[in-house]
């Protein structure tokens, strides 16, 4: 017990690292919390103009989601169905609470997307590809993101199949990380309600 707790602790340092600023003081930017959206995340990363520390932002904040899980079942091979699930909680949570920015950290749906790659690869893609047919449509990360989080859970849950009772823990956990996600996306889910949100690539057609 003590040691699942140790490695629940782990997953939300791991989780705590925040790419966004890492990457961006790495390449000379401005930290992100202090432009556009001021979310440290990959979208608001890419409203500097610089793919490049966008993709890196991406790859690094969901890198840890997949890392956490991937070391909690490296270290302890009998981990317990309900330790996995809470060292999955205990990422996101560190990147939306991180230790190392005064507990104030990003919307997590990169390091969501991370989670999902170390549960089920199938279920990343299926996420993923929902987040990317709404972007292209809508030209907003933010509804792509809150659409790709209502259907994750649900597509793990039809996935899943005959063995979701071994599985449950996990189900649990992907809806409590759906819900903070939308938590997190509140003032997003104002300004697409009142049409002024900043869409991916300028926000010409707004
Ligand atoms: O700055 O407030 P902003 O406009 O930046 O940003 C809103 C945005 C914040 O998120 C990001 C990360 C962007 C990642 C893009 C690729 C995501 C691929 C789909 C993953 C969805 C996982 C959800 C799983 C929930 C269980 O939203």
């Amino acid at each position: 017990l003590a040691f699942s707790a140790a490695l629940i602790l782990l997953a939300y340092l791991i989780g705590s690292v925040p790419f966004a600023v890492v990457v961006s003081k790495l390449m000379g930017l401005q930290d992100p919390r202090s432009y556009g959206s001021k979310n440290p995340g990959a979208t608001n990363v890419l409203r500097t103009g610089n793919k490049t520390a966008a993709a890196l932002t991406l790859l690094g904040d969901a890198a840890k989601g997949w890392f956490a899980i991937w070391l909690a079942e490296k270290l302890a091979p009998g981990i317990t169905p309900v330790a996995l699930a809470l060292v999955a909680l205990a990422a996101f949570v560190g990147h939306l609470y991180p230790v190392f920015l005064g507990f104030k950290g990003g919307k997590g749906v990169a390091t969501a997307l991370g989670v999902l790659v170390a549960i089920q690869p199938w279920l990343a893609v299926a996420t993923a590809a929902t987040w990317l047919i709404i972007a292209v449509f809508f030209r907003y990360s933010s509804l792509a993101s809150l659409v790709a989080a209502f259907f994750a859970p649900v597509y793990y849950v039809f996935g899943s199949g005959l063995a979701w009772y071994a599985q449950a823990p996990m189900g649990v956990a992907l809806a409590l990380i759906s819900v903070l996600l939308f938590y997190r996306h509140r003032a997003n889910i104002t300004r697409l309600i009142q049409g002024t949100e900043s869409r991916i690539g300028g926000g010409k057609k707004k």
